[in-house]
């Protein structure tokens, strides 16, 4: 029975190496505080659970006539090909390891012990769910980490049709395109989005629907943008899970503090001007609200409404990071030249 401790050590390890791969992006790649002193707290506790045996585990192992070894090493399925699949990885080896660490104490009376690490087994189920969401949002906020954000408008494009408007858009280095089409069937905003999909994939750009949920879902969008009169984020959320990006548009400082209390990803801010593109829109927020959602608002948020090339000065002078523009855009005789000008003066280039 002595050699049980032999299995209760290989375990002991590869469940503490397990979460210390998970602690270490934790902390240094996804910087994630929270989550790095959970897993701390567990890796300590795996290790501390067992000290009153270490002598026996130690005086079992016999790592170099292991003969799992020569077969891990043959082995290519541990090839990691993104972050997801290594965490994935990880906590799969954690939890195994638990698991074996959890019967064997059985088999040699120490069903106490043996409670103990059941229970960091469904701390580590927790952690798992924990360590997914924190990926998303990392992902979601790369998705959005960009100063310029275009929207579709066909009836404003000058007889181009969305198809040619996004070309023309990714051509120009555009890396957010939302869909944006009020009066069309359901069917042809489908069958249009299906293919808005496969150009932003190649392209590597960011695609979201605006208030069609399930088009969104069926195309693969990245996100999904709404307005205060559509479905509660929450719902929404249990619709499209935690990987898709939820926007809203917001008006006053209070919309934007329930949005962000509610899990929105980001907001819209506006309308900054006079547009004549929302129909139902309020009535200009002017630069003030800008103003409350510079100093206030800790969540990415883009500006939007009567914004133009002559007059985006003012909007980033205020502390904008990101805007958004629609009939300057689409209805440009030159979309691609318009974008680039734009762009320019993004960078603060004269
Ligand atoms: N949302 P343009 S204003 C789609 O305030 C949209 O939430 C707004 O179009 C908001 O750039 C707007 O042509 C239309 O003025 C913006």
């Amino acid at each position: 029975m002595q050699k049980i401790f032999r299995i209760i050590d290989a375990n002991i390890n590869r469940a503490s190496e397990g979460v210390r791969v998970l602690e270490d992006l934790a902390r240094f790649y996804y910087d994630d505080k929270t989550l790095s002193e959970k897993l701390k707290s567990l890796r300590h506790g795996i290790r501390k659970g067992i000290m009153d045996y270490l002598p026996q585990c130690l005086e079992e192992r016999d790592s170099s006539n292991d003969v799992g070894l020569a077969i891990s090493k043959e082995l290519k399925v541990d090839n990691k090909a993104s972050l997801t699949e290594l965490v994935t990885a990880n906590f799969k080896r954690l939890q195994e390891a638990l698991r074996a660490i959890e019967e064997n104490l059985k088999v040699i009376d120490k069903y106490e012990l043996s409670k103990a690490y059941e229970d960091y087994r469904f701390t580590s189920y927790t952690l798992e769910k924990d360590y997914f969401n924190v990926i998303c949002k990392v992902r979601k906020r790369e998705k959005l980490d960009t100063d310029f954000y275009c929207l579709t408008a066909e009836e404003y494009s000058k007889g181009r049709d969305n198809i040619e408007v996004v070309k023309a858009m990714i051509n120009a280095g555009v890396k957010i395109i939302q869909y944006r089409e009020k009066d069309k069937k359901l069917l042809q905003k489908y069958k249009e989005c299906l293919q808005i999909r496969e150009l932003t994939s190649n392209a590597g750009v960011t695609f979201i629907v605006n208030d069609d949920i399930d088009i969104a879902i069926l195309v693969k969008a990245d996100g999904i943008h709404i307005g205060q009169d559509d479905l509660p984020i929450e719902k929404v959320r249990e619709l499209v899970g935690e990987e898709m990006i939820i926007g809203l548009s917001t008006h006053s400082p209070e919309q934007a503090q329930d949005a962000i209390k509610r899990g929105a990803d980001y907001i819209g801010v506006g309308p900054i001007y006079k547009t004549f593109t929302k129909k139902d829109v309020c009535d200009p927020v002017g630069l003030e609200y800008l103003e409350y959602a510079v100093k206030n608002v800790n969540i990415p948020f883009v500006a939007i409404g009567g914004i133009k090339e002559d007059n985006m000065q003012q909007v980033l002078h205020k502390g904008a990071k990101c805007i958004a523009m629609v009939t300057e855009i689409v209805g440009a005789e030159d979309i691609e030249a318009k974008i680039s000008s734009v762009k320019q003066k993004l960078r603060g280039d004269k």
